[in-house]
Protein backbone atom coordinates (compact mmCIF):
# COMPACT_ATOMS: atom_id res chain seq x y z
CA UNK A 1 0.00 0.00 0.00
CA UNK A 2 1.69 3.48 -1.42
CA UNK A 3 -0.90 6.03 -1.55
CA UNK A 4 -4.16 5.91 0.28
CA UNK A 5 -7.49 8.67 -0.92
CA UNK A 6 -9.30 9.80 2.28
CA UNK A 7 -12.87 10.05 1.55
CA UNK A 8 -13.29 12.24 4.50
CA UNK A 9 -12.81 15.43 5.47
CA UNK A 10 -12.41 17.70 8.87
CA UNK A 11 -10.28 16.66 11.90
CA UNK A 12 -11.02 12.58 10.69
CA UNK A 13 -9.59 13.42 7.64
CA UNK A 14 -6.45 14.29 8.70
CA UNK A 15 -6.14 12.50 11.84
CA UNK A 16 -5.87 8.98 8.92
CA UNK A 17 -3.68 11.49 7.05
CA UNK A 18 -1.31 10.91 9.52
CA UNK A 19 -1.25 7.62 10.73
CA UNK A 20 -0.45 7.14 7.29
CA UNK A 21 1.99 8.85 6.73
CA UNK A 22 3.93 7.91 9.57
CA UNK A 23 3.50 4.57 7.78
CA UNK A 24 5.19 6.04 4.50
CA UNK A 25 2.60 6.11 3.04
CA UNK A 26 1.19 9.08 0.51
CA UNK A 27 -2.13 10.76 0.88
CA UNK A 28 -4.90 11.46 -1.27
CA UNK A 29 -7.33 14.42 -0.33
CA UNK A 30 -11.20 15.28 -1.75
CA UNK A 31 -12.67 17.74 -1.39
CA UNK A 32 -15.91 19.89 -2.03
CA UNK A 33 -16.10 23.55 -3.15
CA UNK A 34 -16.90 24.50 0.67
CA UNK A 35 -13.64 22.87 1.24
CA UNK A 36 -11.33 24.40 -0.82
CA UNK A 37 -9.03 26.08 1.61
CA UNK A 38 -9.64 23.04 4.19
CA UNK A 39 -6.79 22.04 6.33
CA UNK A 40 -7.42 18.35 5.46
CA UNK A 41 -6.54 19.48 1.81
CA UNK A 42 -3.31 21.07 2.67
CA UNK A 43 -2.02 18.44 5.33
CA UNK A 44 -2.35 15.75 1.95
CA UNK A 45 0.37 14.74 -0.62
CA UNK A 46 -2.40 15.48 -3.64
CA UNK A 47 -6.00 16.65 -3.60
CA UNK A 48 -8.75 16.09 -5.89
CA UNK A 49 -11.88 18.22 -6.15
CA UNK A 50 -15.43 16.52 -6.55
CA UNK A 51 -18.15 18.88 -6.92
CA UNK A 52 -20.60 21.25 -5.11
CA UNK A 53 -20.98 21.76 -1.26
CA UNK A 54 -23.80 19.55 -0.57
CA UNK A 55 -22.29 16.13 0.53
CA UNK A 56 -24.58 13.96 -2.10
CA UNK A 57 -22.83 16.07 -4.93
CA UNK A 58 -19.41 15.42 -3.15
CA UNK A 59 -18.58 13.74 -0.15
CA UNK A 60 -21.25 11.12 -1.09
CA UNK A 61 -20.77 10.42 -4.72
CA UNK A 62 -19.20 7.16 -4.71
CA UNK A 63 -18.46 7.42 -8.32
CA UNK A 64 -16.16 10.52 -8.20
CA UNK A 65 -14.51 9.14 -5.51
CA UNK A 66 -13.52 6.37 -7.21
CA UNK A 67 -12.54 7.82 -10.00
CA UNK A 68 -10.64 10.28 -7.83
CA UNK A 69 -8.56 7.51 -6.62
CA UNK A 70 -8.56 5.76 -9.49
CA UNK A 71 -6.48 8.72 -12.02
CA UNK A 72 -4.22 9.54 -8.66
CA UNK A 73 -3.14 6.18 -8.58
CA UNK A 74 -4.13 5.72 -5.28
CA UNK A 75 -4.10 1.59 -4.05
CA UNK A 76 -6.41 2.08 -1.08
CA UNK A 77 -9.80 4.32 0.15
CA UNK A 78 -10.08 4.49 3.83
CA UNK A 79 -14.06 6.01 4.47
CA UNK A 80 -13.58 7.83 8.00
CA UNK A 81 -17.00 7.63 9.87
CA UNK A 82 -20.04 9.51 8.42
CA UNK A 83 -20.62 9.86 4.90
CA UNK A 84 -20.00 6.39 3.23
CA UNK A 85 -17.79 4.56 6.09
CA UNK A 86 -21.57 2.38 5.90
CA UNK A 87 -22.52 2.21 2.68
CA UNK A 88 -21.91 -1.75 1.49
CA UNK A 89 -22.51 -0.81 -2.27
CA UNK A 90 -19.10 1.79 -1.34
CA UNK A 91 -17.13 -1.49 0.09
CA UNK A 92 -18.24 -3.61 -2.64
CA UNK A 93 -17.37 -0.72 -6.05
CA UNK A 94 -14.18 -0.02 -4.46
CA UNK A 95 -13.22 -3.87 -3.90
CA UNK A 96 -14.56 -3.86 -7.62
CA UNK A 97 -12.22 -1.05 -8.52
CA UNK A 98 -8.84 -3.17 -7.46
CA UNK A 99 -8.37 -0.47 -5.18
CA UNK A 100 -7.83 -1.71 -0.87
CA UNK A 101 -10.97 -0.86 1.06
CA UNK A 102 -10.01 0.11 4.32
CA UNK A 103 -13.06 -1.36 6.21
CA UNK A 104 -15.44 -4.83 6.41
CA UNK A 105 -16.81 -5.98 3.04
CA UNK A 106 -19.92 -4.85 1.88
CA UNK A 107 -21.60 -8.14 3.25
CA UNK A 108 -20.15 -7.78 7.10
CA UNK A 109 -21.98 -3.97 6.57
CA UNK A 110 -25.39 -5.60 5.50
CA UNK A 111 -24.96 -8.39 8.15
CA UNK A 112 -24.70 -5.49 10.92
CA UNK A 113 -27.12 -3.13 8.93
CA UNK A 114 -30.39 -4.34 9.15
CA UNK A 115 -30.69 -4.29 13.38
CA UNK A 116 -33.08 -6.92 13.33
CA UNK A 117 -30.50 -9.03 10.98
CA UNK A 118 -27.74 -8.18 13.83
CA UNK A 119 -30.18 -9.26 16.85
CA UNK A 120 -30.91 -12.59 15.19
CA UNK A 121 -27.09 -13.61 14.64
CA UNK A 122 -26.47 -12.18 18.17
CA UNK A 123 -29.49 -14.75 19.80
CA UNK A 124 -28.08 -17.81 17.79
CA UNK A 125 -24.83 -16.59 19.41
CA UNK A 126 -26.43 -16.81 22.77
CA UNK A 127 -24.98 -12.41 23.02
CA UNK A 128 -28.16 -11.60 25.88
CA UNK A 129 -30.64 -8.60 24.26
CA UNK A 130 -33.46 -7.03 25.57
CA UNK A 131 -36.46 -9.27 26.42
CA UNK A 132 -38.26 -8.44 23.31
CA UNK A 133 -38.98 -9.68 19.68
CA UNK A 134 -35.56 -10.84 17.80
CA UNK A 135 -38.04 -10.93 14.52
CA UNK A 136 -39.77 -8.60 12.36
CA UNK A 137 -43.06 -8.31 13.43
CA UNK A 138 -46.40 -7.14 11.33
CA UNK A 139 -49.40 -8.92 12.82
CA UNK A 140 -51.17 -6.00 15.78
CA UNK A 141 -52.48 -8.85 18.20
CA UNK A 142 -49.37 -11.09 18.05
CA UNK A 143 -47.42 -7.93 18.95
CA UNK A 144 -50.12 -7.10 21.77
CA UNK A 145 -49.26 -10.93 22.90
CA UNK A 146 -45.74 -10.11 22.90
CA UNK A 147 -46.09 -6.47 24.72
CA UNK A 148 -47.92 -7.79 27.14
CA UNK A 149 -45.87 -11.22 27.93
CA UNK A 150 -42.65 -8.32 28.29
CA UNK A 151 -44.72 -5.72 30.30
CA UNK A 152 -45.13 -2.46 29.46
CA UNK A 153 -43.66 0.10 29.34
CA UNK A 154 -42.02 -1.51 25.92
CA UNK A 155 -40.15 0.34 22.94
CA UNK A 156 -41.29 -0.24 19.42
CA UNK A 157 -38.18 0.01 17.64
CA UNK A 158 -38.12 0.05 13.36
CA UNK A 159 -35.26 -2.35 12.08
CA UNK A 160 -33.96 0.25 9.48
CA UNK A 161 -33.68 3.21 12.18
CA UNK A 162 -30.67 4.72 13.25
CA UNK A 163 -29.37 7.06 16.22
CA UNK A 164 -32.76 7.29 18.01
CA UNK A 165 -35.13 7.41 14.80
CA UNK A 166 -37.89 5.68 14.74
CA UNK A 167 -38.02 4.89 18.16
CA UNK A 168 -41.80 4.75 20.15
CA UNK A 169 -42.22 4.19 24.02
CA UNK A 170 -45.73 2.57 24.60
CA UNK A 171 -46.64 2.63 28.27
CA UNK A 172 -49.82 0.37 28.11
CA UNK A 173 -51.79 -2.12 26.65
CA UNK A 174 -54.60 0.79 25.84
CA UNK A 175 -52.43 2.75 23.39
CA UNK A 176 -50.40 -0.48 21.69
CA UNK A 177 -52.35 -0.75 18.74
CA UNK A 178 -52.56 3.14 18.14
CA UNK A 179 -48.31 3.21 18.48
CA UNK A 180 -47.98 0.14 16.67
CA UNK A 181 -49.61 1.13 13.57
CA UNK A 182 -47.93 4.75 13.66
CA UNK A 183 -44.88 2.91 14.22
CA UNK A 184 -44.76 0.94 11.00
CA UNK A 185 -46.25 3.25 9.05
CA UNK A 186 -43.57 6.04 9.90
CA UNK A 187 -40.71 3.10 9.51
CA UNK A 188 -42.21 2.79 5.99
CA UNK A 189 -41.98 6.55 4.96
CA UNK A 190 -39.01 7.07 6.71
CA UNK A 191 -37.27 4.20 5.28
CA UNK A 192 -38.97 2.71 2.93
CA UNK A 193 -38.75 -0.54 5.39
CA UNK A 194 -42.22 -0.80 7.50
CA UNK A 195 -40.62 -3.65 9.70
CA UNK A 196 -40.26 -3.29 13.07
CA UNK A 197 -39.67 -5.27 16.27
CA UNK A 198 -40.56 -4.84 20.24
CA UNK A 199 -38.22 -4.43 23.83
CA UNK A 200 -38.59 -4.16 26.94
CA UNK A 201 -37.96 -0.69 27.38
CA UNK A 202 -34.63 -0.09 29.64
CA UNK A 203 -35.77 3.00 31.82
CA UNK A 204 -32.24 4.38 33.03
CA UNK A 205 -29.98 2.68 30.63
CA UNK A 206 -26.51 2.92 30.21
CA UNK A 207 -24.63 3.45 26.78
CA UNK A 208 -21.38 0.78 26.62
CA UNK A 209 -19.25 0.17 24.01
CA UNK A 210 -16.75 -2.22 22.91
CA UNK A 211 -14.00 -1.75 20.15
CA UNK A 212 -12.76 -4.54 17.99
CA UNK A 213 -10.58 -5.35 15.98
CA UNK A 214 -10.88 -8.18 13.48
CA UNK A 215 -7.94 -9.50 10.77
CA UNK A 216 -8.46 -11.41 7.54
CA UNK A 217 -7.79 -14.64 9.09
CA UNK A 218 -10.10 -15.32 11.40
CA UNK A 219 -8.24 -13.42 14.84
CA UNK A 220 -10.02 -10.78 16.56
CA UNK A 221 -9.69 -9.25 19.64
CA UNK A 222 -11.57 -6.37 21.67
CA UNK A 223 -9.87 -3.61 22.98
CA UNK A 224 -12.22 -3.06 26.10
CA UNK A 225 -15.18 -0.16 26.56
CA UNK A 226 -16.25 3.43 25.55
CA UNK A 227 -18.77 5.00 27.90
CA UNK A 228 -21.24 7.12 25.94
CA UNK A 229 -23.77 7.99 28.50
CA UNK A 230 -23.53 11.69 28.39
CA UNK A 231 -25.11 12.47 25.26
CA UNK A 232 -27.82 14.86 24.23
CA UNK A 233 -30.49 13.71 21.88
CA UNK A 234 -28.71 10.62 20.73
CA UNK A 235 -25.62 13.15 19.90
CA UNK A 236 -22.54 11.92 21.95
CA UNK A 237 -21.38 14.79 24.34
CA UNK A 238 -18.98 13.22 26.89
CA UNK A 239 -17.25 9.68 26.02
CA UNK A 240 -14.70 7.96 27.41
CA UNK A 241 -12.67 4.65 28.49
CA UNK A 242 -12.73 2.74 30.78
CA UNK A 243 -16.20 2.82 32.43
CA UNK A 244 -16.26 4.06 35.65
CA UNK A 245 -19.57 1.16 36.91
CA UNK A 246 -17.73 -1.97 34.55
CA UNK A 247 -15.65 -4.91 36.60
CA UNK A 248 -13.77 -6.81 34.92
CA UNK A 249 -15.53 -10.00 34.95
CA UNK A 250 -18.27 -7.80 32.73
CA UNK A 251 -15.95 -6.21 30.64
CA UNK A 252 -14.29 -9.36 29.31
CA UNK A 253 -18.10 -10.99 29.43
CA UNK A 254 -19.21 -8.11 26.77
CA UNK A 255 -15.97 -8.10 25.06
CA UNK A 256 -16.04 -11.60 24.53
CA UNK A 257 -19.66 -11.11 23.16
CA UNK A 258 -18.33 -8.52 20.83
CA UNK A 259 -15.66 -10.62 19.13
CA UNK A 260 -17.97 -13.56 19.10
CA UNK A 261 -20.49 -11.38 16.83
CA UNK A 262 -17.29 -9.84 14.80
CA UNK A 263 -16.25 -13.22 13.81
CA UNK A 264 -19.85 -14.37 13.22
CA UNK A 265 -20.10 -11.62 10.30
CA UNK A 266 -16.39 -12.42 9.42
CA UNK A 267 -15.37 -9.09 10.03
CA UNK A 268 -12.33 -7.56 9.09
CA UNK A 269 -10.82 -3.87 10.39
CA UNK A 270 -12.29 -1.68 13.51
CA UNK A 271 -15.59 -1.83 14.27
CA UNK A 272 -17.84 -1.14 17.81
CA UNK A 273 -20.23 -3.70 19.70
CA UNK A 274 -23.22 -1.06 21.08
CA UNK A 275 -24.54 -1.93 24.50
CA UNK A 276 -27.27 -1.06 27.17
CA UNK A 277 -26.75 -1.48 30.64
CA UNK A 278 -29.70 -1.51 33.26
CA UNK A 279 -29.84 -0.43 36.48
CA UNK A 280 -28.87 -4.00 37.71
CA UNK A 281 -25.54 -4.00 35.38
CA UNK A 282 -27.35 -6.50 32.97
CA UNK A 283 -26.25 -5.66 29.61
CA UNK A 284 -27.97 -6.32 26.25
CA UNK A 285 -26.70 -6.16 22.99
CA UNK A 286 -28.01 -3.03 20.42
CA UNK A 287 -26.48 -3.28 17.44
CA UNK A 288 -22.78 -3.00 15.82
CA UNK A 289 -20.76 0.40 13.98
CA UNK A 290 -18.90 -0.99 11.16
CA UNK A 291 -16.36 1.83 10.78
CA UNK A 292 -14.27 3.83 13.18
CA UNK A 293 -15.47 5.87 15.39
CA UNK A 294 -15.64 9.41 16.50
CA UNK A 295 -14.59 8.33 20.34
CA UNK A 296 -11.76 5.96 18.87
CA UNK A 297 -9.14 8.58 20.78
CA UNK A 298 -9.63 7.40 24.39
CA UNK A 299 -9.14 3.61 23.39
CA UNK A 300 -6.11 5.15 21.86
CA UNK A 301 -5.19 6.43 25.18
CA UNK A 302 -5.96 3.58 27.08
CA UNK A 303 -4.19 0.95 24.88
CA UNK A 304 -1.70 2.92 23.45
CA UNK A 305 -2.35 1.41 20.29
CA UNK A 306 -3.40 3.94 16.90
CA UNK A 307 -6.52 2.41 15.77
CA UNK A 308 -6.13 3.64 12.03
CA UNK A 309 -2.33 2.16 11.99
CA UNK A 310 -4.42 -1.46 13.12
CA UNK A 311 -7.00 -0.56 10.34
CA UNK A 312 -4.44 0.32 7.72
CA UNK A 313 -2.45 -3.08 8.59
CA UNK A 314 -5.50 -5.16 8.76
CA UNK A 315 -6.61 -4.02 5.11
CA UNK A 316 -3.31 -4.91 3.54
CA UNK A 317 -3.89 -8.50 5.04
CA UNK A 318 -1.20 -8.56 7.83
CA UNK A 319 -2.38 -10.50 10.79
CA UNK A 320 -2.88 -8.81 14.29
CA UNK A 321 0.56 -8.50 15.97
CA UNK A 322 -1.05 -9.03 19.72
CA UNK A 323 -2.91 -11.17 21.42
CA UNK A 324 -6.55 -10.58 23.96
CA UNK A 325 -3.96 -11.27 27.06
CA UNK A 326 -1.28 -8.81 25.87
CA UNK A 327 -4.13 -5.81 26.20
CA UNK A 328 -4.28 -3.74 29.18
CA UNK A 329 -5.96 -0.41 30.12
CA UNK A 330 -3.66 1.95 31.66
CA UNK A 331 -5.48 4.69 32.58
CA UNK A 332 -8.27 6.82 32.06
CA UNK A 333 -9.28 8.88 29.05
CA UNK A 334 -12.46 11.68 28.42
CA UNK A 335 -13.19 13.09 25.36
CA UNK A 336 -15.25 15.87 24.62
CA UNK A 337 -16.80 16.90 21.15
CA UNK A 338 -16.21 20.79 20.76
CA UNK A 339 -19.30 21.51 18.50
CA UNK A 340 -20.27 25.09 16.82
CA UNK A 341 -23.88 24.85 19.05
CA UNK A 342 -25.27 27.42 21.03
CA UNK A 343 -26.27 25.84 24.44
CA UNK A 344 -28.21 29.14 25.16
CA UNK A 345 -30.18 28.68 22.02
CA UNK A 346 -31.18 24.81 22.14
CA UNK A 347 -27.33 23.93 21.00
CA UNK A 348 -28.77 25.50 17.23
CA UNK A 349 -25.75 25.24 15.09
CA UNK A 350 -23.64 28.57 15.27
CA UNK A 351 -21.86 29.07 11.88
CA UNK A 352 -19.39 31.77 11.77
CA UNK A 353 -15.56 32.69 11.56
CA UNK A 354 -13.19 31.81 14.48
CA UNK A 355 -12.29 34.96 15.51
CA UNK A 356 -10.08 33.23 18.07
CA UNK A 357 -9.11 30.10 17.63
CA UNK A 358 -6.07 28.53 20.41
CA UNK A 359 -6.21 25.25 21.68
CA UNK A 360 -5.00 23.96 24.65
CA UNK A 361 -1.67 22.07 25.33
CA UNK A 362 0.12 20.16 27.80
CA UNK A 363 0.85 16.61 28.93
CA UNK A 364 -2.08 14.13 28.63
CA UNK A 365 -4.28 16.59 26.40
CA UNK A 366 -5.18 15.89 22.63
CA UNK A 367 -7.23 18.22 20.31
CA UNK A 368 -8.35 16.43 17.10
CA UNK A 369 -9.33 19.35 14.99
CA UNK A 370 -9.36 20.55 11.64
CA UNK A 371 -9.44 24.67 11.97
CA UNK A 372 -6.84 27.57 12.19
CA UNK A 373 -8.01 30.63 13.33
CA UNK A 374 -9.69 33.22 11.23
CA UNK A 375 -11.51 30.00 9.50
CA UNK A 376 -14.80 30.05 8.29
CA UNK A 377 -17.08 26.82 9.82
CA UNK A 378 -19.10 25.70 6.33
CA UNK A 379 -23.02 25.15 7.15
CA UNK A 380 -22.68 22.26 4.97
CA UNK A 381 -21.29 19.65 7.33
CA UNK A 382 -21.87 18.65 10.85
CA UNK A 383 -20.90 21.88 13.06
CA UNK A 384 -18.23 19.82 15.12
CA UNK A 385 -14.91 22.22 15.62
CA UNK A 386 -12.61 19.67 17.23
CA UNK A 387 -12.62 16.31 19.94
CA UNK A 388 -10.80 17.65 22.76
CA UNK A 389 -9.49 14.05 24.81
CA UNK A 390 -7.14 14.06 27.60
CA UNK A 391 -5.58 10.97 29.55
CA UNK A 392 -4.99 10.65 33.00
CA UNK A 393 -3.50 7.83 35.41
CA UNK A 394 -7.18 7.76 36.81
CA UNK A 395 -10.41 9.61 36.11
CA UNK A 396 -10.16 12.15 38.71
CA UNK A 397 -6.60 13.01 36.77
CA UNK A 398 -8.50 13.10 33.24
CA UNK A 399 -11.32 15.56 34.86
CA UNK A 400 -9.07 17.89 35.99
CA UNK A 401 -6.79 17.59 33.01
CA UNK A 402 -10.40 18.10 30.75
CA UNK A 403 -11.49 21.11 32.95
CA UNK A 404 -8.10 22.72 32.58
CA UNK A 405 -7.68 21.90 28.89
CA UNK A 406 -11.39 23.24 28.37
CA UNK A 407 -9.99 26.97 30.34
CA UNK A 408 -6.77 26.39 28.02
CA UNK A 409 -9.02 26.83 25.11
CA UNK A 410 -9.78 29.96 23.75
CA UNK A 411 -12.86 30.22 20.83
CA UNK A 412 -14.30 33.39 19.94
CA UNK A 413 -16.23 34.20 16.65
CA UNK A 414 -18.85 31.44 17.39
CA UNK A 415 -20.93 29.91 20.35
CA UNK A 416 -19.35 26.66 21.27
CA UNK A 417 -20.41 23.57 24.14
CA UNK A 418 -16.97 24.36 25.33
CA UNK A 419 -18.79 25.50 28.73
CA UNK A 420 -21.40 23.53 28.50
CA UNK A 421 -19.18 20.63 28.74
CA UNK A 422 -17.19 21.96 31.72
CA UNK A 423 -20.26 22.07 33.63
CA UNK A 424 -20.80 18.23 33.26
CA UNK A 425 -17.38 17.54 34.33
CA UNK A 426 -18.12 19.97 37.46
CA UNK A 427 -21.27 18.24 37.88
CA UNK A 428 -21.09 15.41 41.45
CA UNK A 429 -23.09 13.08 39.12
CA UNK A 430 -20.15 13.06 36.56
CA UNK A 431 -17.85 13.43 39.01
CA UNK A 432 -19.32 10.01 40.96
CA UNK A 433 -20.12 8.58 38.04
CA UNK A 434 -23.91 8.27 38.83
CA UNK A 435 -25.75 9.01 35.52
CA UNK A 436 -27.55 7.20 32.81
CA UNK A 437 -28.63 8.52 29.15
CA UNK A 438 -31.08 10.90 30.75
CA UNK A 439 -27.75 13.04 32.63
CA UNK A 440 -28.34 15.77 30.13
CA UNK A 441 -32.00 16.09 30.08
CA UNK A 442 -32.05 15.35 33.85
CA UNK A 443 -29.76 18.33 34.92
CA UNK A 444 -29.28 21.01 31.83
CA UNK A 445 -32.97 21.21 30.49
CA UNK A 446 -33.95 24.51 31.85
CA UNK A 447 -37.71 22.86 32.31
CA UNK A 448 -36.20 19.98 33.96
CA UNK A 449 -34.52 22.23 35.99
CA UNK A 450 -36.98 24.02 37.13
CA UNK A 451 -38.77 20.69 38.84
CA UNK A 452 -35.40 19.39 40.11
CA UNK A 453 -36.00 18.85 43.60
CA UNK A 454 -32.45 17.38 44.84
CA UNK A 455 -31.41 20.78 46.33
CA UNK A 456 -28.05 19.43 46.07
CA UNK A 457 -27.92 18.77 42.22
CA UNK A 458 -30.04 21.91 41.65
CA UNK A 459 -27.36 24.20 43.39
CA UNK A 460 -24.75 22.34 41.30
CA UNK A 461 -26.58 22.90 38.08
CA UNK A 462 -27.40 26.35 38.86
CA UNK A 463 -23.90 27.44 39.57
CA UNK A 464 -22.89 25.33 36.18
CA UNK A 465 -25.15 27.46 34.48
CA UNK A 466 -23.99 31.08 35.97
CA UNK A 467 -20.60 30.05 35.37
CA UNK A 468 -21.72 29.43 31.93
CA UNK A 469 -23.32 32.89 31.46
CA UNK A 470 -21.20 34.41 32.89
CA UNK A 471 -18.39 33.63 30.56
CA UNK A 472 -20.95 34.29 27.24
CA UNK A 473 -21.12 37.63 28.40
CA UNK A 474 -17.50 38.08 29.35
CA UNK A 475 -18.13 39.75 32.45
CA UNK A 476 -16.00 38.85 35.17
CA UNK A 477 -17.09 36.88 38.20
CA UNK A 478 -19.59 38.57 40.42
CA UNK A 479 -19.17 37.87 44.41
CA UNK A 480 -22.19 35.73 45.81
CA UNK A 481 -22.76 35.34 48.95
CA UNK A 482 -25.17 32.56 48.94
CA UNK A 483 -27.16 29.84 46.98
CA UNK A 484 -30.48 32.02 46.95
CA UNK A 485 -28.54 34.73 45.29
CA UNK A 486 -27.31 33.00 42.90
CA UNK A 487 -30.74 31.12 41.67
CA UNK A 488 -32.23 34.27 41.29
CA UNK A 489 -29.61 35.80 39.66
CA UNK A 490 -29.87 32.30 37.10
CA UNK A 491 -33.55 33.37 36.83
CA UNK A 492 -33.09 37.00 35.95
CA UNK A 493 -30.44 36.11 33.66
CA UNK A 494 -32.63 33.09 31.54
CA UNK A 495 -35.71 35.12 31.31
CA UNK A 496 -33.06 37.74 29.66
CA UNK A 497 -31.80 35.34 27.63
CA UNK A 498 -35.14 33.73 26.68
CA UNK A 499 -37.57 36.76 26.69
C1 LIG B 1 -33.26 1.41 24.02
C2 LIG B 1 -33.46 2.20 25.17
C3 LIG B 1 -34.20 1.65 26.19
N1 LIG B 1 -34.70 0.40 26.09
N2 LIG B 1 -33.78 0.16 23.97
C4 LIG B 1 -31.35 4.84 21.33
C5 LIG B 1 -30.59 4.76 20.06
C6 LIG B 1 -30.60 3.35 19.67
N3 LIG B 1 -29.35 2.95 19.11
C7 LIG B 1 -30.94 2.58 20.90
N4 LIG B 1 -31.45 3.52 21.84
C8 LIG B 1 -32.07 3.11 22.98
N5 LIG B 1 -32.58 1.85 22.96
C9 LIG B 1 -34.50 -0.32 24.99
N6 LIG B 1 -35.02 -1.53 24.90
C10 LIG B 1 -32.91 3.47 25.20
C11 LIG B 1 -32.22 3.94 24.11
C12 LIG B 1 -31.67 5.26 24.24
C13 LIG B 1 -30.29 5.49 24.22
C14 LIG B 1 -29.36 4.47 24.04
C15 LIG B 1 -28.01 4.71 24.04
C16 LIG B 1 -27.55 6.02 24.21
C17 LIG B 1 -28.43 7.04 24.38
C18 LIG B 1 -29.81 6.80 24.39
C19 LIG B 1 -30.70 7.84 24.58
C20 LIG B 1 -32.05 7.62 24.58
C21 LIG B 1 -32.53 6.33 24.40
Amino acid sequence: MKKILVANRGEIAIRVMRSAREMGIKTVAVFSEADRNALHVRYADEAVFIGPPPSSQSYLNIDKIISAALDTGADAIHPGYGFLSENAIFSDKVRESNIVFIGPSGDSMRMMGSKIDAKITAEKLGVPLVPGTARAIEDVSEAKKVAKDIGFPILIKASAGGGGKGMRIVNSEAEFEEQMKLAVSEARSSFSDGSVFIERYVASPRHIEIQILSDKHGNAVHLFERECSVQRRHQKVVEEAPSSVLTQKQRMEMGECAVKLAKACHYSGAGTVEFLLDENMNFYFLEMNTRLQVEHPVTEFITGLDLVKEQIKIARGEKLSFTQEELKITGHSLEIRVYAEDPLNNFLPDIGKLQTYQVPHGPGVRVDDAYAEGMEIPIYYDPMIAKLITYGANRSEAISRMIRAIEDYTISGVATTLEFCKMVMLHPAFVSGKFDTHFVKNFFDPETLKQEDDEEMKLASVLALISLMRNRNGATDPVVSNSDQLISNWRLKRRSIND
